[in-house]
């Protein structure tokens, strides 16, 4: 790789690369940041400035970066077996022992695997997979699947149509046939809207009962799944009530609709378990994963199928007539053989539950109280504030003012990668941080709502 100065790559990223999820002209005017290497949190770019990566990458390098063990896992699988594929009854060793780890890590009645190679990919399998169990099981017209508005599932048709972010859906004529959507449980007591003046928990109950109403609406017979982010992450880390998964779990086992969990944000330790549904209280009968599993320094994926899908894909459906040239990659799979063994040696998943968790959580508790806060949840490693431009009533500011925006313009100039998705701040930073690294997060999160709210005060966009 050669060795350019800062405007030397922003011409060459401007004219060449089209970037996912961006407005093409507009980021070519104002040229890319170039992120140059990494170490620990911390990044740094070609301007040599730090920055803390309060994001995980993209919610994915859980172990955070320049694990020498994970390096040397992948330098190791490509001189040994660079490749080879899946297909035509051949395996190779990492993906097997991949397989039997996954195993191991997740819940009971999960005990086998299908490789992928992103969430996206995994997701499509989803949609696959459970419509063939439903071919196999004689009942071929269960064939919807419900999603959820807001929820995030990935981007190829299948994985854009799952989830419900109409701005996707508007663009290339989705949703795909036969996938629909219910509304998120996004507890807003103030504010007009189906939570208003409910306690959360209440609100939970109502949540997860439109997805009976939806069933009912449909006609059971005609439903194949459920799929849901155990916490929405790219929604803005909506952290349901305590009650909703529960009964989510309650309708779909009483209509006898597969449950999918899509793991690809919330699993390997996030939340201070090993997956998301484990923290929430459900037992899904498949999970999406990808991400956390070789923490993004190689691209992995997949489908954790429980034994009741299994147990009907092998015993009775013959072939399934799907998979992709990376499934089980054999340098993906070492290094998230690696990956996994240093969660467990570092007992990271025990760390974020017992230690940083708790420590993330005491201090967005006093986030709360910041002028510019309307309220302030975290779950393990996930933390959301809501900016509002009336605390006393909870009063939300005009979407026109893009104050999730503002702030984010001062993190970026401050050196913290915290996101905004609307007016809600979202940080998922890496699970090895230590309490030191959690307090100079929040003095930099700190700072940045004082600077947005200097900002607001002095554009007159507080009540
Ligand atoms: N499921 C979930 C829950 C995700 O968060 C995917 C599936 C798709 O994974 P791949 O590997 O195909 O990207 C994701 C991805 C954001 C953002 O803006 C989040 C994701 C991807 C890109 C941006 O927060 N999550």
């Amino acid at each position: 790789m050669s060795n350019r100065n800062t405007a030397a790559w922003q011409a060459a990223d401007a004219a060449h690369f089209l970037h996912p999820f961006t407005d093409f002209k507009a980021l070519a005017d104002k040229g890319s940041r170039i992120v140059t290497r990494a170490d620990d949190i911390y990044l740094w770019d070609s301007e040599g400035a730090k920055i803390l990566d309060a994001m995980s990458g993209l919610w994915c390098v859980n172990v955070g970066y320049g694990q020498r063990t994970l390096i040397d896992a992948a330098t190791r699988q490509l001189e040994q077996l660079p490749f080879y594929n899946a297909f035509f009854q051949t395996a190779t060793p990492p993906a097997i022992e991949l397989a039997q780890r996954l195993a191991e890590v997740t819940p009971p009645s999960f005990n086998h695997v299908f490789f992928a190679g992103s969430g996206s990919e995994g997701n499509d399998t989803i949609v696959r997979m459970v419509r063939r169990y439903w071919d196999i099981a004689g009942r071929p017209q269960r064939k919807v699947i419900i999603g959820r508005i807001n929820g995030y599932h990935g981007s190829t048709m299948a994985g854009a149509s799952l989830g419900g972010m109409a701005a996707m859906h508007a663009q290339g004529g989705l949703p795909i046939p036969d996938i629909v959507h219910i509304d998120q449980p996004y507890w807003r007591p103030h504010e007009d809207g189906p939570s208003r003046g409910l306690t959360r928990d209440e609100f939970g109950l109502v949540a997860a009962r439109w997805l009976e109403a939806k069933i009912e609406e449909i006609g059971a017979d005609r439903v194949a799944a459920f799929i849901g982010e155990p916490i929405q992450g790219a929604g803005g880390v909506i952290i349901p009530p305590a009650t909703y998964w529960p009964e989510i779990e309650r309708i779909c086992r009483r209509h006898d609709i597969l449950l999918v969990s899509d793991e690809v944000i919330c699993g390997f330790g996030r939340t201070g378990r090993w997956f998301g549904c484990e923290t929430m209280g459900y037992t899904p009968d498949l999970m999406t994963f990808a991400k956390g599993v070789t923490s993004g320094y190689i691209p992995l994926g997949g489908v954790m199928v429980g034994d009741r899908v299994a147990r009907a894909l092998i015993d009775e459906g013959g072939e399934f007539e799907h998979g992709y040239t990376y499934s089980g990659h054999p340098v993906a799979c070492a290094v998230a053989l690696a990956n996994l063994e240093l969660i467990q040696q570092r007992r990271l998943v025990e760390h974020v539950h017992d230690d940083v968790g708790p420590y993330l959580a005491a201090h967005y508790a006093r986030l709360a109280e910041h002028p510019l806060v309307g309220s302030a949840e975290t779950c393990g490693l996930m933390g959301a504030l809501r900016l509002v431009q009336d605390k006393a009533r909870g009063t939300p500011f005009a979407p026109e003012i893009g104050i999730g925006m503002v702030c984010r313009g001062h993190c970026f100039a401050e050196g913290l990668i915290m996101r905004a998705v609307g007016d809600r701040m979202i940080v998922a930073p890496p699970l090895v941080m230590t309490r030191a690294q959690v307090d100079e997060m929040v003095a930099l999160i700190r700072r940045c709502l004082d600077l947005t709210l200097e900002d607001a005060r002095r554009a007159g966009w507080l009540a």
